[in-house]
């Protein structure tokens, strides 16, 4: 039988890029964790002056934006961390990372030359202020776009052409219509770009000491590449912006090794020279890989700064709701996602205002309501939302003779406003109903055979027993609520294999006998909810549906 063993005494780093912070997780040759940290942007840089990692532009509507300067300041205070730690650097075999998914940024001419001789004795910081043509990453909550999506789709023949090309519709978010933005609003800037990096692709670069490839799975969330042929496709690139092709540089599979440790590192942070860096990818596909998914059954809710659900499949079917990218860990399949803006930031909102910033307080304001909230539905968008695409704004219902058992006669009140414990579960309920209701639309697996969650909120078991409850099954969570970094370090350990043995392996050959003795095995959170209440919320979420296709024929964007 083949050896899939990893080296013995060797470690591989996984990183997550957020949102709101840059977090590390180190995994042991028997995939145990040995260290995990966390470089929070808001607290810990606060001469950025981010709020929530990112600025909120008052003067364009809906850009959001983050210095990209500082998310290299952060793995510069991530690795001295680590290092002082005592965490011994030099037995790192593998580094991968995560970062969140679309945001791109744009290395200026010239910027090649300081990226490939860092100097050891001074921070990247201090190195890399000049390197960039735009200063201000466009992030995935950005969606100042509209104008933009709407061309590119036009020009390619619809959003389902386009969708059945690249696996997603024109979405605001993603980096072909950011980049046309940026070429129409900033010519000058988009002329003084040398390369586009995605947020993964960049922390990859600064890693290798020159530009990584972008890989095939976060390529995916460009509106950019042919999803089949897993290479650009010439026919967007041409409507979206000229001679964009150079600057993007190739695609790689995401288990390929982007290239060798620079020296900068190892001098600064004493990493054996020989530590690989494998190709970084998207927080939500390492994530997949993070959470062992294989199953087709199985489905993974991410409760981060957004909320996602996602799953796997072997095809690709065009669709104008959610996402097809390729499956980051195996060579043919793909993944499936949905994505909602109004995920954690939400939930912190409602909590900040009902009940006194505590999620303790929060908790037990969900517990004085019955399942269902006694009809009482409502609708959060404190970010322009994706799924459906609505603009900021909260909308109150009260369904009038809702018993549970049928619709008829049944028939919704707006209303202003909610008593506090009604309107946190109105909040909640309304998350995971627009969950499932969206899911079923996409053809996921619905019940699914379990859900996997994770992200900073699966902390929290009241939640996710609304999520058991509305799915209907039981909710599984792993070690770690940082399945990003934790797949991320998984993945360099995959990277190196494949790395070794000269050809794709499959990841499981890495954990298939010994699940149950690393740090990726699942645990049971929370069981499935009792199928009367299933089938209850099942008539809830079918009115819920009927109110908002009316919000999105009234208030709609796209
Ligand atoms: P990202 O990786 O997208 O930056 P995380 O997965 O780290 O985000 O999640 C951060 C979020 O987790 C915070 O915004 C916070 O609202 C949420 N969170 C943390 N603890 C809890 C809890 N006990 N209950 C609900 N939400 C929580
Ligand atoms: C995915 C998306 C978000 C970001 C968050 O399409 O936009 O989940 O990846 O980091």
């Amino acid at each position: 039988m083949e050896d899939y063993s990893l080296p013995h005494d060797s470690y591989f780093l996984g990183f997550d890029s957020s949102t709101q912070s840059l977090k590390a997780t180190v995994l042991d040759a028997n995939l145990k964790i040995v260290a995990q940290e966390i470089v929070n942007f808001d607290s810990e840089l606060p001469h950025y002056k981010t709020k929530d990692g990112v600025y909120r532009d008052p003067c364009v509507n809906g850009r959001i934006v983050s210095p990209t300067i500082m998310w290299v300041e952060a793995l510069d205070l991530l690795l001295q961390r680590l290092y002082n730690s005592g965490l011994e650097l030099g037995k790192i075999a593998a580094v991968s990372g995560s970062g969140q998914q679309h945001g791109s940024v744009y290395w200026k001419n010239g910027s090649l030359r300081i990226l490939s001789s860092l100097d050891p004795n001074k921070r990247l910081v201090d190195q890399l202020g000049e390197a960039f043509s735009v200063k201000e990453s466009p992030v995935w909550m950005d969606s100042s776009t509209t104008e933009q999506c709407k061309a590119i789709e036009k020009a390619v023949g619809g959003a389902l052409v386009l969708s059945e090309l690249t696996g997603s519709r024109a979405h605001e978010r993603y980096t072909g219509p950011q980049i046309r933005r940026i070429y129409e609003t900033q010519p000058e800037a988009y002329r003084d770009t040398d390369r586009v990096s995605l947020v993964s692709s960049f922390m990859a670069s600064l890693l290798i000491g020159r530009y990584a490839c972008i890989d095939h799975t976060d390529g995916a969330g460009m509106n950019l590449m042919d999803i089949k042929e897993r290479a650009w496709s010439e026919r967007i690139l041409e409507v979206t912006a000229p001679g964009l092709e150079e600057k993007l540089g190739k695609l790689a599979p995401a288990y390929a090794v982007a290239g060798s440790i620079a020296p900068y590192f190892v001098e600064r942070y004493h990493f054996d020279k020989n530590c690989l860096i494998i190709q970084w990818s998207g927080d939500n596909p390492n994530s997949l890989a993070g959470l062992t998914l294989n199953c087709p059954g199985d489905l993974a809710i991410s409760l981060g700064t957004s909320d996602t659900l996602f799953g796997i499949t072997a095809e690709h079917k065009p669709c104008l709701e959610g996402h097809v990218f390729p499956n980051p860990v195996d060579s043919k399949g793909y993944m499936v996602m949905l994505v909602y803006k109004n995920g954690s930031l939400t939930r912190e909102d409602i909590r900040n205002r009902c009940a006194d910033k505590s999620w303790d307080v929060f908790n037990a304001l969900l517990l004085q309501t019955q399942p269902l909230n006694g009809g009482k539905l409502g609708f959060y968008y404190k970010d322009h939302e994706i799924i459906p695409p609505l603009p900021v704004g909260f909308h109150r219902y009260i369904l009038e003779n809702f018993n549970g058992d049928t619709l008829d006669g049944v028939k919704e009140r707006e209303v202003a406003e909610f008593d506090a414990a009604s309107e946190v579960r109105a909040l909640v309920e309304g998350q995971f109903l627009s969950m499932r209701a969206h899911a079923e639309r996409f053809g996921m697996p619905c019940p699914p055979k379990r859900i996997i969650a994770t992200g900073g909120a699966s902390a929290n078991n009241s939640i996710l027993n609304s999520v058991a409850s509305i799915f209907g099954c039981n909710v599984y969570k792993v070690q770690s609520s940082d399945s990003a970094s934790m797949g991320a370090a998984l993945r360099a350990a995959h990277g190196w294999l494949c790395n070794k043995k000269g050809k794709f392996v499959a990841i499981s050959s890495m954990y298939m006998d010994k699940l149950e003795t690393t740090s990726l095995n699942c645990k049971l959170a929370v069981s499935a909810g009792d199928q009367q209440l299933v089938s209850k919320y099942t008539l809830l979420l079918n009115k819920r549906l009927e109110i908002e296709n009316r919000l999105v024929q009234k208030l709609g964007r796209m």
